[in-house]
């Protein structure tokens, strides 16, 4: 039966990368006098690395070699630390929206006492400002689990950030549903047991989602119905717990 649907932050609850993280990365590196520019294509190569602090330095590893070895993991971590502020301050301003149709699938789930949890390689801070300046008042109560950065330091597509939650959620992972918008997103939930809805964004429409549940333009809005790029089919363009539940007990049934 499916108690618990376990969501993903950057990417599948928001756009977050192109005009929130990436531009945070940027002027992360501008106050600190470094000509570094992640543009957008580049930032897209990048976002193979997850984790932010690991993307920058996996950036000075391949393109600031001169940078002493033994000075580059306190580099990274200044300037992400740098970059998480920034972002918050965005976050704040609002530069950061959720995507369509993700508010009324969390009320949904909520109000019908389905739990929520959150599995997530960034940081803790980014999804409390976050939730806070996108959902209504007292929404973050909403998340029973929030499995962040801090929590798993080995980061997607290794499960650990997954099995956290799971644990917290005393839930085994046949019981709930993980959704995620990356093919290591997916990959995690998948080691961790989980089935996975995707839904995709422009940044991980062509990655290798075999083994989701179903592939997701979107959750889909009643003005913008969302389309199923592959896997089982849906029955209006919104994604909602109805349709979950159905996709759970489907695959339930293959097993
Ligand atoms: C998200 C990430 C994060 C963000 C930046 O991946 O990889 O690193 O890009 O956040 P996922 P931080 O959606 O798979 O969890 O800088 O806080 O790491
Ligand atoms: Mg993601």
């Amino acid at each position: 039966m499916l108690r618990a649907l376990i969501f993903d932050v950057d990417g599948t609850i928001a756009d977050t990368e192109r005009d929130g993280h990436r531009v945070a990365f940027n002027r992360a590196f501008a106050d600190a006098g470094l000509d570094w520019h992640w543009d957008v294509a580049r930032y897209g190569e990048l976002l193979r690395v997850t984790g932010g602090r690991e993307r920058i330095l996996h950036f000075i590893d391949t393109d600031a070699a001169h940078i002493a070895t033994g000075a580059r993991e306190a580099l990274a971590r200044t300037l992400h630390a740098r970059k998480t502020e920034h972002y918050l301050r965005m976050v704040d301003e609002g530069a950061v929206q959720l995507r369509p149709g993700v508010e009324r699938l969390l009320s949904e789930a909520h109000a019908a006492g389905l739990v929520l949890a959150i599995a997530t390689t960034t940081s803790r801070a980014n999804i409390d400002a976050l939730l806070a300046h996108a959902l209504p008042p007292g929404a973050l109560d909403w998340f029973s689990v929030i499995g962040a950065a801090e929590d798993a330091p080995c980061k997607k597509p290794d499960p650990q950030v997954y099995e956290f939650v799971l644990e917290k959620l005393e839930l085994a992972p046949q019981d709930c549903l993980a959704i995620e918008d990356s093919a290591a997103g997916l990959q995690a939930a998948n080691a961790a047991g989980l089935r996975t809805v995707i839904t995709v964004n422009d940044y991980t429409r062509d990655q290798d989602f075999s083994g989701a549940l179903a592939v997701l333009s979107g959750f889909g809005e009643p003005d913008a119905p969302a389309r199923v790029l592959a896997g089982a089919s849906m029955r209006d363009g919104l994604v909602d717990l109805m349709q979950l539940r159905a996709w759970h007990a489907g695959a339930q049934g293959e097993d």
